[in-house]
């Protein structure tokens, strides 16, 4: 006996339902979600935590799923991240659209006629709790809406590794099906389709537009936190799009100085760098580390939340601290800031990023001293480092 209500076939009256239409939102969200997948986990690679979401602290360990994140084109974790967070966005009205077009099946009654047919619904449930999983935590995390519990490095990690494994496993499956919607397009006949279809109110064409139009404004609504220029107003959903004023430290801040404990006393003039390598240990105040050659470049900070901002830093080669140190040509470096509480207060640095020629201990921010807030009294810059990486208020560096 089939329930009322939705449970009944021809409660589902769309016309515009059917294999056709799934298989080719299913393709456009193919192509999307593989773009901010690759760049999801390249961007772990580049950040390299360890199974509970804290930076791996021995410069020389690699996870499995992790490399040398090259040192050089400074804007490739600007370009990876921007692209993982903004088609990521893209996606939503696409994904939002595909679930509609088998909410139907939602509703199958009875759910399932045979054991294998259980098996498949089941690894559907898999895919669609994934991917709401992974776009929620996601979303939620790039408004800086930390609602949950768990720890989102973590989580979003294995959602992904759970969504890219039940995504596959669906295409394999569907593969037949999508092969025949595509040859028969529109007279490929499915339970998707309407038993006693409606007038139709929208055509296919029209609910393409709809959703296009969905992801363009998204897009619009963020895109400026990480291209800048005239966008960054537009970004209307991007908590860091303020625009950039004309003072040497008037940019973006996610963790101010006061948030991470740091007291004026511990940069005053009681501050030393240490700077360690094989048993020996250097200090040096400030002023010390002023007298040193100075190196200006003008590099990104790129978040992991997909911000992007673009200034001018002065300070001292990392590899020039290394030689100070007794290390030569560093292999690698570990970097701890004076902030004593959370993930990001000890960071490594590989051996490309510790030696590149643009690697600085920056002192100085567009000619003026960094402010509190930006890591004052010295901060790490390297190109193309994943920002979470770029190391504020640094207390001592070891190098490998
Ligand atoms: N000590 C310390 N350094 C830090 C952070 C932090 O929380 N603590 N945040 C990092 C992150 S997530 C980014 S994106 C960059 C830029 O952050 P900011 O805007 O807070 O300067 O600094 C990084 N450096
Ligand atoms: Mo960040």
């Amino acid at each position: 006996m089939t329930p009322p209500g939705p449970f009944r076939p021809s409660f589902w009256r769309s016309p515009l339902r059917g294999p056709w239409l799934t298989a080719l939102l299913g393709s456009v969200l193919l192509v999307l979600v593989t773009i901010v997948a690759v760049t999801g986990f390249l961007s772990h690679a580049a950040y390299q935590p360890d199974l509970a979401g804290n930076a791996i602290v021995d410069p020389g360990r690699d996870l499995p799923l992790s490399f040398t994140w090259p040192a050089g084109w400074s804007y490739l974790y600007a370009v990876t991240q921007g692209l993982h967070v903004n088609v990521g966005l893209v996606a939503i009205p696409f994904l939002l659209a595909k679930l509609w077009s088998v909410i139907p099946r939602l509703f199958a009654w009875p759910p399932a006629a045979s054991p294998a047919q259980a098996l498949e619904r089941l690894s559907i449930g898999l895919l669609v709790a994934s991917s709401v999983f992974q776009f929620v935590t996601g979303v939620m995390n790039i408004q800086y809406w930390y609602a949950f519990r768990f720890n989102f490095v973590v989580a979003h990690y294995y959602g992904a590794i759970v969504f890219v494994a039940s995504l596959a496993l669906h295409i394999v499956v569907k593969m037949p099906v999508i092969v025949r919607a595509y040859r028969e397009r529109g007279a490929a006949r499915s339970d998707l389709v309407a038993l006693s279809p409606a007038d139709p109110t929208i055509s296919r064409r029209g609910l393409f537009a709809v959703v296009g139009a969905g992801s363009l404004a998204l897009l619009l609504a963020n895109v400026g936190e990480t291209v800048g220029g005239p966008f960054r107003r537009l970004s209307l959903l991007a908590p860091r799009r303020q625009v950039i004023g004309p003072g040497p430290n008037d940019f973006q801040v996610n963790k101010t100085a006061r948030a991470a404990g740091i007291s004026a006393d511990m940069t005053g003039p009681r501050y030393r760098l240490a700077l360690r390598s094989g048993g020996r240990e250097l200090s040096l105040a400030r002023e010390e580390l002023l007298a040193m050659e100075q190196h200006t470049a003008t590099l990104p900070i790129a978040c992991v939340e997909g911000w992007t901002t673009t200034q001018e830093w002065t300070g001292v080669r990392l590899a020039d601290l290394a030689r100070a140190a007794g290390a030569g040509a560093p292999d690698g470096a570990l970097v701890r800031s004076l902030q004593q509480h959370g993930p990001l207060r000890i960071v490594t640095l590989n051996g490309p990023q510790a030696r590149h020629p643009d690697a600085l201990l920056a002192l100085k921010v567009n000619g003026a001293d960094l402010s509190p807030d930006h890591g004052y009294p010295a901060r790490i810059i390297v190109p193309g480092l994943p920002g979470v990486h770029n190391t504020k208020w640094v207390g001592s560096i070891e190098f490998a």
